[in-house]
């Protein structure tokens, strides 16, 4: 019976893979996933869900370490391997299987990953920072994670003047400025207000026609949507706007994205559990198009899987 249903799942797999564009990576689960524009390619940066190998986290999300990956056309994605692990990360608990959501940005000739995870004797999450010459890595860690953030999910914008904040999800979500190393806080984190309940975590804030969009998962019913509000300044105020995508009638709890301008065209990253049913904390990173309307607004997008 077990081997009749483990072919029936195979199956469905295979043909999902064959027929869909969606998910786009198939070899290995990516969830999470920031996709930032780079020398006229996409750079994704997902975090990278596992099946566990300790008891502890067999339910729970477990992540030892980060890939990369880079396109030129949205569909072949070239993997470029481990670029960061709980191995090697000096204030990182290695055992804590804790690499969550992460982002990266440019600035002044330099790549800024941020990262969150769990530090030595600590139960709670902080963020660090690794810097590269080039968006595929290699990426040298600081050896301290960025003081004054407790908290998930960092993102990073750029304003056009070229001052950097950092967002993150903390007890709410958090904001503050970063110095110009992109290493340390320029300002005392503050709270965003003027949001419906439902925040959790993984905002992600970028820019559009002068416009700011503050854009994060938002629990409205049981599980998680995409919502997002706009505001005229990075720090605000915003406000609500509604829904990006409705919550998936499938299954995966989690939803996390990120939007970013290829070519002309606006896309929506996200994760799904496309090829994990049986378990929401293995997910697998989707791409749509995402449009606007003539006031600035988002048009609701419905996931698909071609
Ligand atoms: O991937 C682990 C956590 O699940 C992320 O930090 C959240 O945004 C959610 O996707």
């Amino acid at each position: 019976m077990r081997h009749l249903y483990l072919g029936i799942v195979t199956l469905f797999l295979v043909i999902l893979k064959t027929y869909s564009q969606n998910p786009i990576i198939s070899h290995s689960f990516t969830a999470d996933p920031t996709a930032r524009v780079f020398d006229g390619k996409v750079y994704l940066y997902p975090s990278h869900d596992i099946k566990s190998p300790v008891e502890r986290l067999k339910d729970w999300f477990c992540m030892e370490d980060y890939h990369i990956y880079s396109s030129q056309n949205l569909v072949d994605w070239t993997d470029h391997g481990v670029i960061l692990s709980q191995n090697n990360v000096p204030w990182v608990d290695s055992e804590s299987y804790s690499m969550w959501a992460p982002d990266c940005v440019y600035k002044n000739g330099k790549y800024y990953f941020y990262f969150p995870a769990k530090p030595k004797n600590m139960k709670v999450f902080s963020v660090g920072v690794a810097v590269s010459d080039t968006p595929y890595g290699p990426f040298m860690p600081d050896w301290k994670p960025i003081e004054g953030i407790q908290g998930i999910d960092p993102c990073v914008l750029i304003d056009k003047q070229g001052s950097a904040y950092i967002y993150w999800a903390g007890n709410g979500l958090r904001m503050a400025r970063l110095k110009d190393n992109m290493k340390e806080l320029a300002s005392a984190p503050v709270l965003i207000e003027g949001l419906p309940e439902g925040f959790k975590e993984g905002p992600f804030v970028f820019e559009r026609n002068g416009k700011y969009y503050l854009t994060f998962p938002w629990v409205k019913d049981k599980m998680e949507t995409l919502a997002y509000a706009m505001g005229n300044s990075p720090s605000g105020p915003f406000e609500f706007k509604g829904i990006i995508m409705d919550e998936s009638p499938t299954g995966c709890w989690t939803n996390h994205h990120s939007i970013v301008e290829y070519n002309g065209q606006w896309y929506l990253f996200y994760h799904h559990n496309d090829f994990s049913p049986e378990a929401d904390k293995r997910r697998s990173v989707r791409i749509d198009s995402l449009t606007f309307n003539s006031d600035g607004t988002i048009v609701k997008v419905k996931p698909t899987l071609r």
